[in-house]
């Protein structure tokens, strides 16, 4: 259990960003924790981090999970390192995104415009503008805003709110979608996101977001999932009158299985039926118990008992002599490594496809990332799989590696080893 007296501080501090009630309950510590993309230039690794906790609470009234402390997006976002386009398998599902969106809300694809919040590199927004919709990105990070112009992929380098959203309006006319793909999760302020969205939507068009989907998140102890980037971890029951409160409705929701399973929800301002799913998904979070607290304090056990198992695994291994590193520098690998408390003296280095990550180290754990190649030309006994996410993908392409006696370590849902005899 929570010490008494911080929660006591949490509940005189804070309130749930979606309902304001005061009635929160921290039932995971994974912190004190740097900002998992955080990652760290040569020259800082010998100057101070960054340390915040990271208690994740459930807000009693609601039934919404979040994380303490709440940081600032100008310091998570200003400078970022994650690109949409890293994997064949986030190209492909923003693919069937795009055809699913076309097929199901665009009428006029010739004469359709949409936007898309939190746009990262353009990767979305391509498949959108080569059926022929006029497209705008809204993208803070300038450094990823300006791959997206590089790809002729019109972007925003700007925040969203009220004011972003009156401008697309006034300059650009109103959008048939408004697409927001792992970023509604991310929005410290939700009410002004919500209230901008409201703007955009006031032409009749439709708002499709994606996120983690926390009944997902929960069943398969995704715990790396959670970091201050991820201030809010979805579920369709205290979303459903959160958005009624703005006077918008949730007309459609969909479980899908990117990232370790998210959930695909549409908001409309229209008085329109909702499909028979969005009720089926609200019975499915009930009967299953995630309005109720003792959901997550299990969810807390099994994740120290993961924390307990990687820590023996990798202990055997290090001291038989193997060499073990990570792969994939993902953000959730950094929350991993850092909670678990494995570091430089366990993981030599990991690899990652990213070329913004290659060369530096990762945050609280000082861990160097390296090039796809600079790990097979290594050819370690062991691969920490830290983008885990991606597994089918990168065992793929890094069948030689298992053909030649190396194995993977996935973590989540349960620590387990894959050697070559899983290629079949
Ligand atoms: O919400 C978010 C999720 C969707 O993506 C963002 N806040 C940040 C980001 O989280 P992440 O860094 O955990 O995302 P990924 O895409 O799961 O990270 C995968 C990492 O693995 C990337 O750094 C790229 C790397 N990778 C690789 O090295 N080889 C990925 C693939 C597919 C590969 O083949």
């Amino acid at each position: 259990m929570f010490n008494e007296d911080l929660q006591a501080l949490v509940n005189d501090t804070f309130s749930c960003k979606l309902c304001e009630s005061d009635e929160l309950e921290v039932f995971l510590s994974l912190g004190p924790m740097p900002p998992a993309n955080e990652f760290l230039e040569r020259e800082e690794v010998y100057s101070s981090e960054d340390f915040y906790p990271l208690d994740v609470y459930f807000c009693k009234s609601c039934n919404h999970v979040g994380v303490l402390p709440r940081i600032s997006s100008e310091e998570l976002f200003d400078d970022y390192v994650y690109l949409t386009s890293n994997s064949e398998t986030m190209l492909s599902h923003l693919e069937d995104l795009t055809d699913k969106v076309c097929e199901k809300i665009i009428e006029d694809q010739e004469n359709s415009f949409v936007v898309d919040i939190g746009s990262n590199d353009g990767s979305l927004l391509e498949f959108f503008q080569d059926r022929g919709s006029d497209v705008l990105g809204i993208e803070p990070a300038s450094n990823i805003a300006l791959k997206a112009e590089e790809k002729d992929v019109r972007t925003l380098n700007e925040y969203f709110d009220r004011e972003t959203a009156r401008k697309v309006v006034d300059e650009e006319g109103y959008p048939d979608v408004v697409m927001a793909t792992n970023v509604f999760a991310h929005v410290p302020d939700l009410d002004e996101f919500v209230e901008g969205v409201k703007v955009l939507l006031e032409g009749g068009g439709k708002f499709v977001f994606e996120n983690a989907y926390l009944p997902d998140l929960v069943k398969n102890k995704e715990f790396d999932t959670i970091y201050h980037e991820h201030h809010y971890y979805h579920s369709l029951t205290p979303l459903k009158p959160f958005f009624e409160s703005f006077g918008l409705k949730i007309t459609d929701a969909e479980r899908i299985s990117i990232h370790g399973g998210s959930i695909r929800v549409t908001v409309s301002a229209e008085d329109e039926e909702p499909s028979d799913r969005v009720q089926e998904l609200l019975s499915f979070e009930r009967k299953q118990g995630f309005d109720s607290i003792e959901k997550y304090r299990e969810f807390a056990r099994d994740v120290k008992e993961i924390k307990r198992d990687l820590n023996e695994l990798i202990q055997e291994l290090n001291s038989q002599g193997e060499k073990v590193v990570g792969y994939g520098a993902a953000a959730k690998g950094n929350t991993l490594l850092n909670f678990c408390d494995i570091g430089n003296d366990e993981i030599s280095y990991i690899s990652d496809n990213i070329p913004i990550k290659q060369g530096k180290y990762t945050p609280g754990t000082r861990i160097p990332v390296k090039s796809p190649e600079e790990f097979r030309e290594d050819r370690p006994d062991y691969a920490l799989l830290l983008a885990w996410n991606y597994a089918e993908e990168i065992i793929r392409k890094e069948e030689e590696f298992l053909r030649n006696g190396g194995k993977f370590i996935v973590p989540i849902p349960e620590v387990r080893v894959i050697e070559e005899e899983y290629l079949g």
